[in-house]
């Protein structure tokens, strides 16, 4: 089974959690530790990747310890096309739809996908919408973030990318974010589209991460917390929050 089937797969039974780690954070073996720790609360995946200071290197070794420790499915969040690594398991082949740059939309990619498929990497496709304030990954990829009332936006993005015929869509209101993505636009989205609904950014509390769900999100994201909290009972209220188990 690759990748995009266990992802679907869990889909199917309900929403799934993913952690992200970014490997300019931590050593690997922090991250394998996070990682281990993050499986028993019940994560289904982890994504690595981070906007600023991801090397082949890093992310290849934060893979391998990731793996090593916790057995989870790793899967390359790129920041740049400038790092790739074969020990990811799987890579996120995204495009920033709602960029003003086509190099975010296509341009990168196109760079890119020589080496990826040379590597040997699965690759999922995914549509990757930027939603206010959107942060650092929304102003380095120069994204025209759509508002909290812009709703139809992200519905008509959203589609556009299932008609595309990519595998997943992403709703991301930056991480780290002071306002995650509004229920109002993750309920109107699922509504319409029929490609599994990613959602992150900015959710840091079981109630933002249980809105998410109920609002039918399939996957929730959650990086920045894991980041910051020692408290194990709460990184697991949070996992179980997302997927409502
Ligand atoms: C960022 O959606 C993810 O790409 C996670 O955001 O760091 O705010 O959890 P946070």
């Amino acid at each position: 089974m690759n990748v995009k089937e266990y992802l679907v797969n869990k889909m199917k039974e309900g929403t799934i959690h993913m952690a992200l780690l970014d490997p300019d954070k931590q050593d690997c073996l922090d991250a394998g530790a996070i990682a281990k720790k993050m499986k028993e609360a019940g994560t289904d995946a982890i994504m690595i990747g981070g906007s600023t200071g991801v090397t082949s290197e890093n992310l290849g070794d934060t893979a391998k310890a990731i793996k090593e420790a916790s057995g989870l499915p790793t899967i390359h969040f790129p920041g740049s096309p400038q790092a790739l690594s074969k020990d990811v398991d799987a890579i996120f082949f995204m495009s920033m739809v709602n960029s003003v740059d086509p190099f975010w939309i296509i341009n990168a990619q196109a760079g890119a996908s020589v080496y990826i498929k040379k590597l040997g990497i699965e690759s999922i496709s995914l549509g990757y919408i930027i939603v206010e304030p959107g942060m650092k990954v929304g102003e380095v990829g120069k994204a025209a973030a759509i508002g909290h009332n812009d709703i139809g936006r992200a519905v008509g993005y959203a589609l556009a990318c299932e008609m595309f015929g990519m595998d997943l869509v992403y709703l991301e209101a930056g991480s780290g974010a002071d306002r995650p993505v509004p229920p109002a636009m993750i309920s109107a989205v699922k509504k319409e589209i029929s490609i599994p609904l990613i959602v992150g950014g900015g959710i840091r509390t079981p109630e933002a991460a249980e809105a998410a769900r109920l609002a039918g999100a399939n996957a929730v994201v959650t990086g920045t917390f894991i980041e910051r909290c020692s408290d194990d009972e709460m990184l697991r209220s949070v996992v179980s929050a997302s997927k409502g188990k």
